[in-house]
């Protein structure tokens, strides 16, 4: 048993105890009002069932898509470079250090000259006492779908910086990873300062990262440790992180922003197909599956529209805000997580799942993603353009209208369906 775990055991003993005490019965209870209730899952269509089953929440390592720059990029170097670029966990270090371009003032730098700067065993230590598990969903901010949904564990980055002693003039903080030790190849992310101290309600802390689904992270997900930022696109999750400088420049230094991305956009709210059919016969079922990103605006709704192709499309109305969409149903949480975890249960406890009743808090979760399905039976055969959106928490359709694709894509998707007689 972890410390994780060894917590939350304590905690799901005080609070049975608490409530066997007040013998209350059923504590944590999601509301399910939306979405389908267990005992109508025997009530699905057979084929819904189908599709459904092949949905997994968490994605396995292998099954993440891979964006990493360098020559080569950090996860195609030969194993025997691995050891000497500090890419393993016996040779990794970190190093946080004042920036030598401003007057930022850290007592203690960790510093690999030094030879203070936080190793492996540092890391394990500061785990012991502070690590975190979460779930987030990291997307990139120009991808058309996730890159991959997981569970992820790290030290809350504020320990490592607290290390260092910041005393004054510390405005934000930058980072980067290994990058050949070509300054042209560097691929550098910045937070303000204050997004490392402190988080919202609900929201979970940056961490260095270091087991996703439950494993070591693996060198292609940017192991043995990488920063990752859960409400922020994932240009801002730097892997094979090596170094943190504290700033008192107050602007953002992101190599993503001079590829004009707006780095500082929270995850929006947006849904994409997963499986829909090709072709389908007229008044015949057929099964449609999808996933939603939700994002800062939260998710309340998804919703598909199925458009005859000869017909034309609504003039000035470029996000169909006066179409016809109907509701297509959120799945609850799952029973198995996916991922590639044993028996696809959850390790003791991610911060979005309640230590007694093991289910989420809330559902669906902040900065992850649902499944959604829908059964769409279609009278009259032809060609019909098939179109998915969410409504967001706050009732606003997602996208709303605003043509900014650089603070990252949450375009209506659309697909081709034939409809045979
Ligand atoms: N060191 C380094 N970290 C990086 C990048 C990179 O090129 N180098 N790309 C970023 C971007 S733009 C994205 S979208 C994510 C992708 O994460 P993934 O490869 O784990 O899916 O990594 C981020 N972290
Ligand atoms: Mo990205």
């Amino acid at each position: 048993m972890d410390q994780i775990e060894r917590e939350a055991k304590q905690h799901t003993d005080l609070t049975r105890r608490y409530f066997l005490k007040l013998g209350a019965a059923g504590v944590g209870a999601i509301s399910t009002s939306r979405l389908w209730a267990r005992e109508k899952e025997s009530q699905v269509h057979p084929l819904l069932t189908e599709a459904i089953s092949k949905l997994e929440y968490l994605t396995r390592e292998e099954n993440f898509t891979t964006y990493g720059r360098g020559d080569p990029p950090p996860h195609k170097l030969p194993v025997e470079k691995h050891r000497e670029a500090g890419l393993v966990r016996e040779t990794w270090q970190l190093e946080v250090l004042p920036d030598p371009d401003s007057n930022a003032k850290v007592e203690k730098p960790l510093s690999k000259t030094e030879g203070t700067a936080l190793n492996w065993d540092g890391l394990m230590k500061l785990a012991e006492k502070h690590a975190v598990r979460f779930m987030s969903v990291t997307t990139c901010t120009n991808g058309r779908f996730p890159c991959g949904m997981g569970l992820w564990e790290g030290v809350p980055l504020r320990e490592v910086v607290w290390l260092a002693r910041p005393t004054s003039n510390v405005r934000r903080l930058f980072y980067y990873g290994y990058h050949n030790d070509d300054p042209k190849q560097r691929f550098q992310s910045s937070l303000p300062i204050g997004r490392v101290f402190e988080d919202p309600p609900g929201e979970h802390p940056i961490i260095l990262c270091y087991k996703l689904n439950n494993q070591w992270l693996t060198i292609d997900r940017g192991g043995p440790v990488r920063m990752i930022v859960p409400d922020a696109y994932a240009n801002k999750s730097v892997k094979w992180l090596q170094c943190i400088m504290l700033t008192n420049d107050y602007q953002a230094n992101d190599t993503y922003a001079l590829w004009n991305n707006d780095t500082v956009s929270h995850i929006k709210t947006c849904a994409r197909f997963i499986h829909t059919p090709k072709k389908i016969k007229a008044r015949e079922p057929a099964p449609i599956t999808g996933v939603a990103q939700v994002g800062m605006s939260g998710l309340s709704k998804v919703q598909y529209w199925l458009h005859p192709k000869e017909e034309s499309l609504p003039k000035d109305d470029p996000y169909f805000t006066k179409a016809e969409w109907k509701d297509a149903d959120l799945l609850p949480p799952p029973d198995k997580w996916g991922g590639g975890l044993p028996d696809g249960k959850l390790p003791a406890v991610p911060r979005q799942i309640d230590a007694v009743t093991g289910k989420p808090k809330q559902w669906p979760i902040r900065n992850t993603i649902v499944h959604w399905a829908t059964l769409i039976t279609v009278e009259r055969p032809g060609r019909y353009d098939l179109r998915c959106r969410t409504i967001d928490a706050n009732g606003a359709a997602q996208p709303m209208p605003r043509p900014f694709p650089k603070s990252g894509n949450n375009k209506i998707q659309s697909v081709q369906v034939v409809v045979e007689k």
